[in-house]
């Protein structure tokens, strides 16, 4: 798998590598403050508002290498493939690669993109720490960036016209209906907690279970009523996951005395985001009172579900009508750039199939041509917004 974190090592030859190649394709590069890889190639259209294509290239650790890449990639490739048959959009046309859509290594999800839709404030950038206790401003200073600059990055209302993102999808629906292309009408809505619960460690031979303060058994009952209540409360698409776990003092024959948990809750539907939340943070509350531990609950990332603007995605199912291929109207479990851009322009995602539905772990794949399918559908996606303008129905 990949392990590509953001404002690492691993981050910087990515964009060094990636920048180098939309310089050779003629765009010019640049980063804003906030850590946003940004390429533009000028319109024939003095003065038009950009339209932009992109995603991320940071991966959740032991990742796959088509989730955020292959958007990336993508884009510059309609990029170079308009070089190459001498076309120029009216519009500029911008390639972007958005700073730590993941979250992986500090928490907050799409930190670049809800930068740049004016979305986020330098606190979260000071709060959000990595497990060595370093603040995403401070890796970000660390990287070359200009988190205090923050505001900079936030680009103006009207300055784009759409945004595009080609995506794996992550899921097996394409590849169940046997259908080529995904045209996205919604993106989930996702909400973070850790969760800290403080028993008392003590000796695993002589603490006697009724005198027990245990924090990881705490712990996992919070885990299991999570998946309870959320299937109780929650429709057919609406997932909760606790997928990082820390103990203390963490040895063979000490009862925990500290277990904190990551708590991230996923629906299309505010309301129903909300009762799922509350239920799992009532009933966490209940289980510390029967174990006798405190429970401390710190609200993380806050990224409210988007619909994706009707003219974007209509140009997507245009376009792939035109290249004669097969789509599927679906929302997206997993969240993206583009949910924070719909906030700033209309914004359309195009989906292509995951084999076996895995992603976010080795085994990730896109066939080849589907990937190549993708590109294609983004590209003439492009040159229908471009000729047709956006808001055509
Ligand atoms: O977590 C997600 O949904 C996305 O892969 N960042
Ligand atoms: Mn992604
Ligand atoms: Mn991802």
């Amino acid at each position: 798998g990949i392990t590509r974190l953001s404002f690492t090592e691993e981050d910087r030859r990515a964009r060094e590598l990636f920048g180098r190649w939309c310089g050779e394709a003629g765009l010019n590069v640049r980063t804003d403050a906030a850590g946003n890889l940004i390429a533009r190639l000028e319109g024939a259209r003095p003065g038009a508002p950009a339209i932009a294509a992109g995603s991320h290239l940071d991966t959740v650790p032991r990742g796959g290498a088509f989730d955020g890449a292959l958007g990336c990639v993508g884009a510059l490739e309609c990029a170079q493939s308009l070089a190459a048959e001498g076309r120029r959009l009216a519009h500029p046309f911008e390639v972007v690669v958005f700073a730590e859509e993941e979250g992986t290594r500090f928490g907050s999800g799409l930190l670049g993109s809800r930068a740049m839709a004016g979305l986020l404030g330098l606190p979260e950038l000071e709060h959000s720490r990595d497990r060595e206790g370093i603040s995403a401003a401070q890796a970000m200073e660390r990287f070359g960036l200009q988190p205090q600059r923050l505001g900079s990055a936030a680009r103006r209302p009207g300055e784009l016209a759409a945004y595009l993102e080609l995506h794996v999808e992550q899921g097996p629906l394409l590849e169940n209906a046997g259908v080529g292309i995904g045209v996205v009408t919604e993106v989930v809505g996702i909400w973070r907690y850790t969760l800290r619960l403080l028993g008392q460690a003590n000796h695993a031979g002589t603490t006697r279970l009724p005198m027990r303060r245990d924090a990881l058994l705490a712990a996992a009952r919070v885990i299991v009523a999570a998946r309870r209540l959320t299937a109780e409360r929650g429709a057919e698409a609406s997932v909760a996951t606790v997928g990082q776990i820390a103990v203390e003092p963490g040895a063979v024959n000490v009862v925990p005395g500290r277990a904190e948990l990551a708590l991230e809750i996923r629906d299309a539907d505010e309301a129903r985001l909300s009762a799922i939340a509350g239920a799992i943070l009532a009933e966490a509350a209940c289980i510390a009172g029967e174990e006798r531990v405190e429970l401390e609950v710190q609200e993380g990332a806050r990224i409210a579900p988007v619909p994706m603007h009707a003219a974007a995605w209509r140009a997507v199912r245009r376009a792939a009508e035109q290249l004669d291929i097969t789509t599927l109207e679906m929302p997206s479990g997993a969240g993206h750039d583009a949910q924070s851009m719909a906030r700033l322009c209309p914004a359309g995602m195009i989906f292509v199939p995951s084999a076996g539905g895995l992603s976010h772990c080795p085994a990730e794949f896109t066939p080849w041509e589907q990937a190549e399918t993708g590109v294609r559908v983004l590209e003439r996606t492009l040159c229908i917004l471009d000729q047709r303008g956006i808001d055509e129905r």
